[in-house]
């Protein structure tokens, strides 16, 4: 039997995801819905990553939603990528616009959920104390939003401030101050390149060196605005049926198919105009698939680095010797950063940090390293961290945790056996891709199959074990065609100690993604369990 839940739906967090979950099941479908956001406010990544440089970088007329118009018409976006605080400011125009803040609840994070068996009913425990009941459970905690925070011997003994990029906080200026960073992922390097024009003196820790291209950032012309517009429909109809969902056509030319002086007038063109997307993606299609493709990039950018760089010693510790295949990254001149008297790189692979003192770091070659502020720019325990901070038990009192225990599987990437009514956005093994287009297909997804529940009257709906199998294999045969395994990253779990090595992405492209998404729910959602019957 079912009984009266507070909610149709609970929806926890309220980035881009839970934001268009929200607006899709309470607004489209008209369910009873209540949001949940541990976060002051809303915008999920762009509420927390407030370090100086933060943006988006994939241009920005393909990292918003396409459900709603209204930046386009009001053209406020006038660069090509959108620094973080107008991000947030787009979030909290579109929750306004939408009136969904009246359903979200800020500063509440939610500590359990526990599926009620017999009721079919999820029971939410929150960090105030309260609880509360509901039908579906919508996870939007983000695929990177737990924080990875290495710990160092003396660290208590330090007197300036240690900060991480994603808890950035409002009163901190670096401003004139002798600054440390760890990290040189995609926020490192965007932190390096505007960090080393406030700070009296930058000093990058780094653990692995970098492949970053330019993002080529500039304000937009009339035309590409007037373009953007006018080609709205079309402009995501590509991209919907593209793999990285990047905004851009991506090339089917392998990249030995050309003589080398055409393979580098690609990569040079490429490199001009900017973004690490299209420069992976964009220029040949076998970059990320093919080992002497990706070795000619990889060579391309290590040719840059040298011919940029004036300190060979710099150089050569800036330069990746390993396959250039993780996330591909774009800033604004990184590699010219480390020409600045006031910046130093320390390569942590050489010189490991042997621990902390009152004045700052010191590494094993002795240095002490004086600094006022130190910058975590370590990165997340990626899509399934955020799972396991929490308590969430399914069926027969299942633990999320010992259920992945072996590494996070899904089916489809928004549902797992066991956990009924439980609907995943971004969870483990969604598409590798440009993230809001991928929100948006998997609530539209999510909604979709709540529709299809309530029209059969089942109370519950359950992937399938097979199913769960069939698309986790089909996820790890999707990563083996391509290199991203051969390098250690957050993509596969790796720059978590101890975190089981995984695949977490689906390869195959949003196209290829969407189409699946689309063939299930026509055949009447194979793979999914519809349970009980609900009483009205
Ligand atoms: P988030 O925005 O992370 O929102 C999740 C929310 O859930 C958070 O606010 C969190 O506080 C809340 N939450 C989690 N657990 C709980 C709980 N138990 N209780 C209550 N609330 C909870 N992606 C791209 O595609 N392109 C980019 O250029 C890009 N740039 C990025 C730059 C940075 C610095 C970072 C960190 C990420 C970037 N990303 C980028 C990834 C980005 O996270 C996604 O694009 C997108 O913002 C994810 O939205 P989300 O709603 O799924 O998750
Ligand atoms: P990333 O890409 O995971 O980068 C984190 C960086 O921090 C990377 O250089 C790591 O080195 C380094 N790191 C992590 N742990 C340590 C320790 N313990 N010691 C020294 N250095 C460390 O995170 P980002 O936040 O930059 O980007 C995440 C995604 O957000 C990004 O792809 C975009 O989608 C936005 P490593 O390379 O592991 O050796």
């Amino acid at each position: 039997m079912t009984v009266k839940t507070d909610f149709d739906a609970v929806v926890i967090g309220a980035g881009f995801a839970g934001i268009y979950a929200l607006h899709r099941l309470r607004n489209e479908l008209g369910l009873k819905v209540r949001a949940f956001e541990r976060a002051g406010g809303v915008g999920g990544t762009w509420y927390w990553n407030r370090y100086p440089g933060a943006m988006s970088d994939v241009e920005g007329f393909v990292y918003r939603y396409s459900f709603d118009r209204w930046l386009i018409d009001d053209d406020v976006w006038r660069t090509r990528y959108i620094p973080q605080a107008q991000i947030l400011a787009y979030l909290e125009a579109v929750v306004e616009r939408h009136d969904l803040g009246k359903d979200i609840q800020l500063n509440t994070g939610v500590e359990s959920a526990v599926y009620d068996e017999s009721g079919h009913f999820w029971d939410v425990t929150l960090d105030d104390g309260n609880r509360c009941t509901t039908r579906y459970l919508v996870t939007a905690l983000g695929p990177l939003s737990s924080r990875n925070i290495p710990d160092y011997p003396g660290r208590d003994l330090f007197t300036g401030r240690i900060v991480h990029t994603g808890a950035w906080p409002a009163d901190l200026d670096i401003t004139g101050k002798r600054v440390g960073v760890i990290g040189t992922g995609s926020t490192g390097t965007q932190f390096v390149c505007t960090a080393a024009g406030l700070a009296e003196h930058l000093t990058v820790f780094q653990r692995s060196p970098q492949y970053c291209v330019p993002s080529g950032n500039r304000p937009l012309t009339e035309e590409e605005r007037a373009a953007y517009r006018e080609g709205y429909d079309r402009i995501w109809e590509q991209v919907r049926a593209s793999r990285v969902a990047c905004g851009f056509e991506e090339s089917d030319v392998p990249a030995m198919s050309v003589t080398e002086e055409e393979r580098r007038r690609v990569f040079e063109e490429a490199w001009e105009q900017g973004n690490g997307f299209r420069f992976m993606f964009g220029t040949f299609g076998d970059i990320a698939t093919d080992p002497a493709a990706n070795e000619a990039a990889a060579d391309f950018i290590r040719g840059k680095i040298k011919e940029i760089v004036r300190d060979p010693e710099t150089a050569r510790r800036l330069t990746p010797t390993d396959p250039y295949a993780k996330r591909p990254i774009c800033n604004s001149g990184y590699y010219e950063t480390f020409n600045r008297p006031n910046v130093t790189l320390v390569s942590l692979k050489e010189t490991p940090i042997r621990e902390m003192t009152a004045k700052g770091v010191v590494t094993e070659d002795g240095t002490e390293h004086d600094l006022d502020v130190l910058v975590l720019a370590t990165g997340f325990d990626a899509v399934d961290g955020s799972y396991r901070t929490m308590d969430i038990r399914g069926r027969g009192g299942l633990d999320i945790r010992t259920h992945w225990k072996d590494g996070p599987t899904s089916y489809l990437g928004v549902a797992t056996e066991g956990f009924p009514n439980l609907f995943m956005v971004l969870g483990p093994n969604s598409a590798f891709s440009n993230l809001p287009p991928g929100i948006e297909t998997q609530v539209d997804w999510i909604a979709e199959l709540i529709e299809a529940a309530e029209e059969r009257g089942a109370a519950a709906a359950e992937a399938t074990r097979q199913a769960e199998d069939e698309w986790t294999l089909a996820c790890q045969i999707s990563a083996g065609h391509t290199l991203f395994p051969k390098v250690d990253s957050w993509i596969f779990g790796a720059n978590i100690p101890g975190k089981k090595n995984s695949v977490m992405f689906y390869f195959g492209g949003l196209g290829a993604y969407r189409a699946r998404l689309k063939e299930v729910a026509a055949a009447g959602y194979p793979g999914v369990t519809f349970h009980g019957a609900r009483s009205s």
